[in-house]
């Protein structure tokens, strides 16, 4: 096997022209510098698993669909702090799983439409995601827990952020760019050093917060676009901020606490905001400052 990549390596050397059809598996590179490990895809498109190896404590790389690590089918490491991917164009798919991080966890999708899943992984330090150019999917699921920061930018292109049974200790920012974009919160903690930023730029967005509890403040921006939020069975425990933006949008919130400071802008446009079933404001309007502005329709 390593005979014949050898082989094909040299003639992609040969001849350029080559080099779609004989390497479409793709390869991926990987080095530890330090406790670095960094990973680097090519050009083509790279299916990766990053999962807890054999030994305790490590990490083992597998490439999925004929994908080669180093030119091997799985590679493992120890001593890993901080996991650094930059995937390369193509439309990448990693899995990364069952891990403990004592560092920091960065990753760039680069070109092409990417899906990065994170399950059941603890980050100590700083969690990046760029998504890059094209339609990116990151998803943090399955008791995954960021001790420090959440940054994920989706760039243009249509994005979906999604952070299902999720706690987060640290700052969060989800800027998922121009395009029609897509950001869930589900069944997820933020702490009291958990400020989160919603941004969800031009074009029709929507974003859905449900079953969560925020311990500091939330704000929500979406931008130019007809654009979708949706706040279903929430604690906020500190400010809430939503500014629609302009264009035609709609606000639904059903079964939503909103203990301090509360503010729904629906921004110009046609813009209707839905009340439903139990919310809850703030007692005391003296020291509360609760506005539900510019909504041409409410129930
Ligand atoms: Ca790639
Ligand atoms: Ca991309
Ligand atoms: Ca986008
Ligand atoms: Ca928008």
């Amino acid at each position: 096997m390593r005979t014949l990549f050898a082989c094909l390596i040299a003639l992609v050397l040969a001849s350029p022209a080559l080099t779609s059809s004989a390497l479409a598996a793709g390869d991926v590179s990987v080095v530890l510098n330090g406790r670095v490990l960094r990973v680097v895809g090519d050009d083509q498109p790279n299916a990766l698993d990053i999962v807890s190896g054999a030994e305790n404590g490590e990490i083992a790389l597998i490439g999925i669909d004929g994908i080669t690590v180093n030119g091997f089918a799985r590679l493992n490491f120890a001593g890993v702090g901080t996991l650094n991917l930059a995937m390369g164009a193509g439309s990448d798919d990693v899995l990364i799983a069952d891990l403990l991080l004592l560092r920091d966890l960065r990753v760039r999708m680069e070109d092409g439409h990417d899906v990065l899943v994170v399950e059941n992984t603890v980050v100590r330090r700083r969690m990046t995601f760029d998504g890059g150019d094209g339609h990116d999917r990151f998803t943090a699921r399955a008791g995954c827990v960021f001790r420090r920061s959440i940054r994920a930018n989706g760039r243009d292109g249509q994005d979906e952020f999604v952070l299902r049974d999720t706690r987060v200790l640290g700052r969060v920012r989800l800027a998922t760019g121009d395009g029609n974009d897509l950001v869930v919160i589900d069944r997820s903690a933020f702490n009291r050093f958990a400020m989160v930023n919603i941004r969800t730029g031009e074009d029709a967005d929507e974003v859905r917060i449900q079953h969560s509890v925020f311990f500091l403040n939330v704000n929500v921006s979406m931008g130019d676009g007809d654009d979708y939020t949706y706040l279903h069975d929430v604690d906020f425990e500190e400010d809430f901020d939503l500014e629609a933006g302009r264009d035609d949008d709609d606000v639904h919130v059903d079964h939503v606490d909103f203990d301090e400071d509360v503010e729904l802008d629906g921004g110009s446009g046609h813009d209707r905001l839905e009340l439903d079933g139990h919310v809850e404001f703030p007692d005391d309007h003296d020291d509360h400052d609760v506005e539900l502005r510019r909504f041409e329709h409410r129930s």
